[in-house]
């Protein structure tokens, strides 16, 4: 059977670990066979959005065209994973609705999203700290960083909720792999 195509909508803050299980996720299914791509800001910020900041009005922007990106992807069978902070609740339910339309012909399904979730205190993501953004963020040398002087609006509910501070990059693969398989997409 020909694998069927969809979306894997990763949202968290800054240093919750999404970009990581995103990856590992990828691979996994990769080593399945199946043809899979993750978008991330190490190859959308970069080029195809280079042009947007940070400010409201430019996530809105980053949002909608990662969306329709994923869904390009997913439209082509491919299983697009994005990972994304995408903090506002209006953006992510705009990219869900997208995948809900119909496509061009008649036969058109709709293209399955699903939403994760990777919850993670902000005080554990502020001492993660990766890159040093929270620090610089707290030193007003960041503007409007998400989750100190931007809101992040956490989904009431997601497909799938990982909290990645009690969850092993391992085990929330394969809770996000037995999902896909229950719902008959793998
Ligand atoms: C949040 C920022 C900001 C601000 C730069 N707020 O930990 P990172 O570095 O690698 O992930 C963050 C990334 C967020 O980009 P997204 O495209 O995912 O954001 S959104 O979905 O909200 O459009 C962080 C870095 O970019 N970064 N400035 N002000 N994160």
């Amino acid at each position: 059977r020909k694998q069927r195509g969809f979306t894997i909508w990763f949202t968290g803050l800054s240093a919750s670990g999404k970009s990581t299980i995103a990856t590992a996720l990828e691979q996994h299914l990769l080593h399945l066979g199946l043809a899979a791509y993750r978008l991330d800001g190490d190859n959308v910020r970069f080029g195809l959005n280079k042009d947007l900041g940070f400010d409201e009005k430019s996530r809105n922007e980053n949002i909608r065209r990662i969306a329709e990106v994923a869904k390009l992807f997913a439209d082509s069978s491919t299983i697009a994973i994005t990972s994304f902070i995408s903090p506002y609740k209006a953006d992510r339910e705009t990219a869900r609705a997208l995948h809900a339309l119909p496509g061009v012909s008649p036969e058109d399904e709709a293209l399955p999203f699903i939403e994760v979730y990777v919850d993670i205190p902000i005080e554990v993501a502020e001492a993660r700290d990766p890159k040093g953004l929270y620090k610089k963020a707290r030193e007003g040398k960041i503007p409007e960083f998400t989750g100190i002087s931007a809101p992040y609006e956490a989904p009431e509910e997601p497909e799938i909720l990982i909290k990645s501070h009690e969850t092993s990059v391992e085990d929330a693969v394969r809770e996000i792999v037995a999902y896909l398989e229950k719902k008959g997409l793998l």
